[in-house]
């Protein structure tokens, strides 16, 4: 797909406010500080659309962005963000929760987890909760610039084994780097191939 525009539309503190409309939307979600808003940045082409920074808890609120006039992108707060106040965590879980569970449009959450740790609790809770609230999702793991082919496939191996646990079909995972751009195509392929079946 040929991004033609990438335009920040809101950055909102509750369902409430986000766009009315009946666009597909592709959301980020993730533990602090992973890269989703690296990867908005390197899907679009486009350094600082989504405000990234090298210390976790950047992303506060629920922030759209319009692209090619017709789909949403969403980047999300993070989970998991241990240097936050009690009240900031429950505030991001709620503005995350309400998202997740009452917007018709998303139409695939990005799960995304750091490829060079092995499987944390935190993102496999997250993952088979989704499956509970039958929530459409892939796993993207980030950051594969800075681990070698062996280590990527024994990380894959590692999720493989765990998510056999709990799940009869594995859920599909990329690989991703916003440093290289290694995983973009396959990434813009899957929304475009599900825009194409999106019923306005
Ligand atoms: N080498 C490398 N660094 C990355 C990659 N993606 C993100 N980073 C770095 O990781 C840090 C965090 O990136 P962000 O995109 O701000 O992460 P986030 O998940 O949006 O973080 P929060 O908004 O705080 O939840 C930044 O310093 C990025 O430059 C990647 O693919 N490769
Ligand atoms: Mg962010």
């Amino acid at each position: 797909m040929i991004i033609r525009s990438a335009e920040f539309k809101i950055s909102s503190p509750s369902l409430k406010l986000c766009p009315k409309t009946k666009l597909p939307e592709y959301a980020f979600i993730g533990r602090s500080n992973v890269g989703k808003s690296s990867l908005i940045n390197m899907l679009v082409n486009r350094t600082h659309l989504a405000k990234t920074s090298v210390k976790p808890g950047k992303t506060r609120l629920i922030n759209y962005f319009l692209i090619n006039g017709n789909w949403y992108m969403v980047d999300l707060p993070g989970y998991g963000y241990a240097s936050a106040s009690k009240a900031e965590i429950t505030k991001w879980g709620n503005l995350i929760d309400e998202y997740l569970m009452k917007q018709k449009n998303l139409s695939y959450l990005f799960v995304l987890v750091d490829s060079r740790l092995k499987p944390q609790k935190i993102d496999i809770d997250f993952i088979n909760n989704l499956g509970f609230n039958r929530i459409p999702f892939v796993i993207v793991s980030t950051k594969i610039d800075k681990i070698s082919k062996l280590q990527i496939t024994n990380h894959i191996k590692l999720y493989n084994k765990e998510l056999e646990k709990t799940w009869d079909e594995l859920p599909i995972h990329l690989l991703s780097s916003s440093k290289t751009s290694q995983g973009r195509n396959e990434i813009l392929n899957l929304i475009e191939n599900t825009n194409n079946e999106w019923h306005f």
